[in-house]
């Protein structure tokens, strides 16, 4: 195989130091890794948005299609929303017992925590590869591949699986084209390059049907979403004239709509959507005395993943989260005055 052991452990403990993105490793590592063992587990964080099931489910059909043997996990499982997405039995398996494995890949995951119960099955793994596109992933593992530039790590599997020449196919295309599509708001946020487009242009070429993925995607959300968005809008409020817009949900009226987190996603856009608007945060009451907190930012300037990390969160600057200690409107009321002390909220 092309990476000597040596040079695996010594990365091992050169991530362990505390310094990350100093040292990733090179595709054609990873590449040399994947081909030269037998057992794989693919993992990714929980509450699996389409960028952590697109690149699991991609890599692992591409895995597979080599003639690996591969387990698909993360906490959730395939969301209602994404079952149309192909390979999606990986993620419908019943769970088994604790399995030892050659590699376990963490995609998508900036840290350890964020794969909840995904890491109970995997008893043992030689070798662990971490591939992200969050900035605040602290790069734990054996090979670490983060870029902070992509928009999605559905574009790194990309890259590394034409440049080692792994499998892709039309399946693996609609799974990548799904990771990129929904991590970068369908080709719209700031973070989508002339590289995404190119991919995006190759993926179509590999086959995908966009009309058809677009209105799976986008088009297909159950009735219940729009009425939680309904509830949603009742509880807008502004700060800061106008730059600051949140809105929040209750553990009651979520579960009078019997909403599931998944419907959740993206909703947090309508606001963002707002003239003027340049931070929109939602916030979301959890059962064990916590909120979830989103945030999203239309500046530079706003860098919502550093207000998220004072909460003990992370993410991207202009899409970051944290779950707080604290009762709705503690939360609320701490992270507004928090983020208006960022935003220039007085003029
Ligand atoms: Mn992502």
């Amino acid at each position: 195989m092309g990476v000597g052991i040596g040079a695996v452990f010594s990365r091992r403990f050169a991530q362990r130091s505390g310094y990350s993105n100093m040292s990733n490793a090179t595709f054609q590592e990873i590449g040399a890794v994947l081909r030269a063992n037998q057992s794989f587990a693919v993992l990714s964080h929980v509450r699996p948005d389409g960028d952590a099931l697109g690149s699991q489910l991609g890599l692992a059909l591409s895995l597979s299609k080599l003639g690996k043997k591969v387990m698909v996990r993360n906490e959730d499982g395939l969301l209602e929303k994404y079952g149309f997405l192909p390979g999606g039995a990986f993620l419908q398996t019943p769970l088994g017992e604790p399995q030892d494995f050659d590699v376990a890949v963490a995609l998508d995951t900036a840290t350890q925590n964020r794969l909840g119960t995904a890491t109970e099955l995997v008893r043992s793994a030689r070798i662990w590869i971490n591939i992200d596109h969050h900035p605040s992933n602290p790069g734990y593992g054996d090979l670490v591949y983060i870029d902070s530039t992509a928009p999605a790590t559905g574009q790194i599997l990309f890259e590394l699986i034409t440049s080692q020449g792994l499998p892709m196919d039309q399946a693996i295309a609609e799974n990548l084209f799904v990771a990129i599509s929904t991590d970068t708001g369908s080709f719209q946020y700031p973070n989508t390059t002339a590289r995404t487009f190119e991919i995006g242009a190759e993926l179509v070429r590999c086959g995908v049907d966009v009309g058809r993925v677009n209105q799976l995607l986008y088009e297909s959300y159950p009735k219940r979403r729009a009425e939680l968005l309904r509830e949603l809008l009742g509880t807008m409020r502004f700060e800061g004239h106008g730059k600051v817009a949140s809105f929040s949900l209750s553990l009651k009226t979520a579960s009078r709509l019997q909403a599931r987190p998944e419907d959740n996603e993206g909703l947090i856009d309508h606001l963002r959507a707002i003239q003027g608007v340049i931070v929109a945060v939602f916030f979301e009451e959890l059962p064990e005395g916590k909120v979830r907190v989103s945030m999203r930012s239309k500046s530079d300037a706003a860098d919502v993943c550093a207000i998220c990390q004072k909460f003990g969160g992370g993410g991207h600057k202009l899409a970051a989260g944290a779950r707080v200690r604290g009762t709705l409107a503690e939360v609320e009321e701490k992270v507004l005055k928090e983020i208006c002390h960022v935003v220039d909220c007085n003029s």
